[in-house]
């Protein structure tokens, strides 16, 4: 069938005249589209979810993410974004596609490259001349080249000859995913110049950091190391934490003291680490070192400790109910926090799973989250006092805004005496406890 080309070149990138196709409409895809359209780019979105695709057709956001909403809604309003089921549609319609598909782990911590391969051979079928494709999901080191670059190429075009091909990782964080994304600096790796230049005309026009170029397998590596970096430093306070409750002293004093050094970065100790990215970015540095022959032994053993966390919260939830003189067998626990992590709604590898979970072995488990309907068996309830009512135990596990202004007097009247209250975040002033009647525990103390 002859192909047409697409016109890419950056006079259509600088006066958005080139249509771009954003395939994958998730946590970071939609934001991206939304974003684009709003720059004046005609965007068509493709997702094979169709409860997606219609919500967003509707105007709708169906992430909670902050600002998405009403960006999504100005951007369908003005008929620059577009949201389809059909994949083929949004390749052979674009001029530019972004690939923002999930990469996720399985249960054998080997990549599932699933979703990307259908994207790109979905593309593959329908890709023309001087087309420009940027790969956003995160990748296994040396997947451009090994997997993304033949399944194109049997299109008959050759990638950096025929077409642009470039690898840009996205690193919004969720909750700020839109304001990160129009402010942080970007990465991105090129098959070549031409390639890199037009991608980097492209964020250009989206965020008001630096665009920084490289080729494509340093860029896989970039965004791997940095969530990498993330874990293995969340690690190293849980390891901190475990350390001074042995100790003896307080790990939240260790930590703020600690980092008056200008030097020191010393991160939060938790319950574990939840979310999309952390738990599994490093899975995918281990794994293809591994192919490699060679064993990442502080990468493996940061990763290993963070997912013992929940276990630890458990041993402290026992701790601090012997110390009332109780057992967790015919206990009643609260659990506030079933989100990964504070003021989202996102409950993905939630450490507060292997916890309520583990927990509802022995005993009645009550779970509230101010923004998560979700619950894991628990008995679930967004009315705090009838989570808290004759508990024998208050567990943190989320570091959402509104514990932190817990009005502890008034839960301990409803719990049973006396009450223990676990921080599993340190987001509580253990002096502040101690006149309510509560007894304090805290990871870390
Ligand atoms: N956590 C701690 N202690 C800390 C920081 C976080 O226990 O000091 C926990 C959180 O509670 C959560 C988990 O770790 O359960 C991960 O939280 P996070 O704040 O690290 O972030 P994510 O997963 O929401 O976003 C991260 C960000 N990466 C970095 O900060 C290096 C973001 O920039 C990435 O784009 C994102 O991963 C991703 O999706 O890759």
């Amino acid at each position: 069938m002859l192909r047409f080309g697409a016109m890419v070149t950056k006079k259509e990138i600088s006066d958005k005249s080139c249509k771009i196709g954003v395939i994958g409409l998730g946590y970071v895809g939609l934001p991206m589209a939304a974003i684009l359209a709003d720059r004046g780019y005609t965007v068509l979105g493709g997702d094979i979810s169709s409860k997606i695709v219609n919500k967003v057709n509707q105007g709708k956001a169906p992430i909670n993410e902050r600002g998405l909403p009403e960006l999504v809604e100005k951007a369908v309003k003005s008929g620059r974004l577009v949201a389809t089921v059909n994949t083929r549609e949004v390749v052979k319609k674009s001029d530019v596609i972004l690939i923002v598909v999930q990469t996720p782990i399985g249960g054998n911590k080997k990549p599932d490259l699933s979703c990307l391969k259908k994207a790109l051979e979905t593309i593959s079928e329908n890709l023309r001349k001087k087309m420009l494709i940027i790969i956003e999901s995160t990748l296994p080191p040396g997947t451009t080249k090994n997997l993304a670059i033949p399944i194109l190429n049997k299109s008959g075009l050759v990638a950096g000859k025929d077409y642009f091909l470039a690898y840009s990782p996205e690193r919004a964080i969720p909750t700020k995913t839109l304001e990160e994304i129009q402010k942080n600096d970007r990465i991105v790796g090129g098959i070549n110049e031409e390639s890199a230049i037009l991608a980097k005309q492209l964020y250009s026009n989206i965020t008001s950091g630096e665009v920084f170029t490289t080729d494509i397998a340093t860029a896989e590596v970039v965004k791997l190391i940095e969530n990498t970096y993330r874990d293995v430093n969340i690690a190293l306070a849980n390891e901190t934490a475990l350390l001074c409750e042995k100790l003896g002293v307080d790990v939240m004093k260790v930590i703020s003291l600690a980092n008056k050094h200008p030097r020191v970065n010393l991160h939060m100790p938790g319950p574990g680490v939840g979310g999309h990215c952390i738990p599994k970015d490093p899975y995918f540095l281990i794994d293809k070192a591994r192919e490699l022959g060679l064993e990442l032994k502080v990468i493996t053993s940061a990763r290993e400790l963070n997912e013992s966390m929940p276990k630890h919260l458990l041993e402290i939830i026992e701790r601090a109910l012997k110390a009332t003189g109780k057992r967790v067998e015919n206990s009643k626990v609260a659990i506030l926090g079933v989100a990964y992590k504070g003021n989202t709604d996102d409950v993905r590898n939630t450490p507060s799973k292997a916890v309520i979970e583990e927990l509802m072995k022995k005993c009645e488990v009550f779970s509230h989250d101010p923004l998560v309907t979700q619950d894991f068996g628990g008995k679930f309830s967004n009315d705090i006092i009838e989570v808290t009512r004759e508990a024998d135990c208050l567990v943190i596990l989320t570091d959402h805004d509104v514990y932190k202004s817990l009005d502890l007097e008034k839960l301990s009247k409803v719990m049973k005496k006396p009450g223990v209250i676990v921080d599993g975040r340190r987001i509580l002033d253990p002096n502040k406890t101690a006149t309510t009647g509560l007894k304090y525990f805290g990871i870390g103390l």
